[in-house]
């Protein structure tokens, strides 16, 4: 009684096995960037004869880590993957050249890869040699895996994802600046856990000052490369040497991001004799870092991606640039009202139409808290 081809989920075959694929490239997180989560699997009679999942530092391709172990089985076989197979010579050959050798007869995709190096010519060289060709299984899944690095390829900037924990009425603290903890154990177990998918975290230093927090992956899983906390300031330079993000800059990078300021020369170099990294951006209007150039440089320092996460005044500067991929909001069920600490400073929207709008929203239960998810809405 199933629909052709679909189980009793409704998935067909190729959904099904492309959801383990997603899963396996899932693996890689945090040990990928700047690259994508890529996974793949050889499938011959029904049977995966073959897995494979990118992950540093070892530079081969999921593609090329499941026709391996497929072996001499991955002749007449199915190959899927993730990502549209690479078809140039990068840090190792091309992947379209190791399945065509492999003998695979039909490659299953589930996005196109963006890189003006692919771009469309993988599947045009596959399908060139005679493999059968199909695409777009699983996009919106597909999609989302990648979101860092589809917007590294497509905007040349940092993906960014702002994690607020606020009450019901969104804010971050009382009328009197209490602030510890609005959001329970597990919703801040569940923010924290969001750090080991990203290259940096980013703070203004009112949150430093404030919070005087850590700002560390405490995951336990491996990442093969340092989590960056990035310090955003303005000319006042108010970030203190006795913040526990400066006199732990040896072990785990700082970056401090800010505006000239020859006055403040002095308490700059002190910050750099503790190993804080400093960037120098243009200013915005308010005598802050623009955030465009801020971002294009870390970007070209390798940043990926960045989880900002606040104070106020930062978080409300992203909205405000409209610099904002996605959110994530745990929401305490509780109410602060009077003149508490909205999440979101800033200029702010004049008119109703100039909002930033969340789309593919989803809401899940944390603990006593509720987590809120959506993308900026690109309209
Ligand atoms: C990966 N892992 O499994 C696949 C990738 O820097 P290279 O030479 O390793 O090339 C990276 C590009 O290769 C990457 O940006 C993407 O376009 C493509 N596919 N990359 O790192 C993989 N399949
Ligand atoms: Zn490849």
């Amino acid at each position: 009684w199933l629909n052709a081809g679909r189980d009793r989920t409704g998935m067909t075959q190729h959904e099904a096995l492309m959801r383990e694929t997603l899963r396996l490239a899932e693996q890689g997180r945090g040990r990928v960037s700047p690259r994508p989560l890529v996974g793949s699997l050889v499938v011959r009679d029904g049977v995966i004869v073959g897995r494979g999942f990118y992950h540093e530092p070892e530079p081969t391709h999921a593609e090329v880590w499941a026709l391996r172990e497929a072996g001499s089985l991955a002749q007449g076989a199915t190959l899927y993957v993730n990502l549209e197979p690479c078809s140039h010579y990068g840090r190792t050959p091309p992947c379209t050249e190791a399945i065509i050798a492999a003998g695979i007869k039909r490659v299953v995709a589930s996005i196109r890869d963006p890189n003006p190096q692919v771009n469309g010519r993988g599947f045009a060289r596959l399908c060139a040699a005679g493999i059968e060709v199909l695409t777009d299984v699983l996009p919106v899944e597909g999609t989302r895996l990648n979101e860092v690095f589809l917007i590294n390829q497509l905007e040349q900037r940092p993906f960014v994802h702002l994690k607020l924990a606020t009450s019901l009425d969104g804010r971050i603290a009382t009328h009197t600046g209490a602030s510890q903890w609005i959001t329970g154990a597990a919703a801040r177990a569940a923010g924290q856990a969001l750090r080991h998918g990203y290259d940096a975290i980013a703070v203004g230093t009112g949150t430093v000052l404030a919070d005087n927090p850590q700002l560390t992956d405490r995951t336990g899983q491996y990442r093969h490369r340092p989590l960056v906390r990035v310090v955003f300031d303005s000319a006042r330079v108010r970030l203190p040497v006795t913040a526990h993000v400066v006199q732990t800059a040896q072990v785990c990078p700082t970056w401090l991001v800010t505006v000239a300021s020859p006055q403040r020369l002095e308490d700059l170099s002190r910050l750099e004799q503790h190993g804080v990294r400093v960037f120098y951006v243009e200013a915005d209007e308010h005598g802050r870092p623009h955030l465009p150039a801020a971002l294009n440089r870390l970007f070209a320092e390798g940043i990926a991606s960045l989880l900002v996460e606040g104070g106020s005044t930062l978080a409300g500067a992203f909205v405000d640039a409209r610099l904002v991929d996605k959110v994530t909001c745990f929401l305490a069920p509780r109410i602060i009202g009077g003149g508490g600490l909205n999440a979101i400073g800033g200029q702010g929207a004049t008119t109703l139409e100039e909002t930033l709008n969340l789309t593919d929203g989803t809401i899940e239960p944390v603990g006593t808290d509720f987590a809120l998810t959506g993308y900026a809405s690109r309209t």
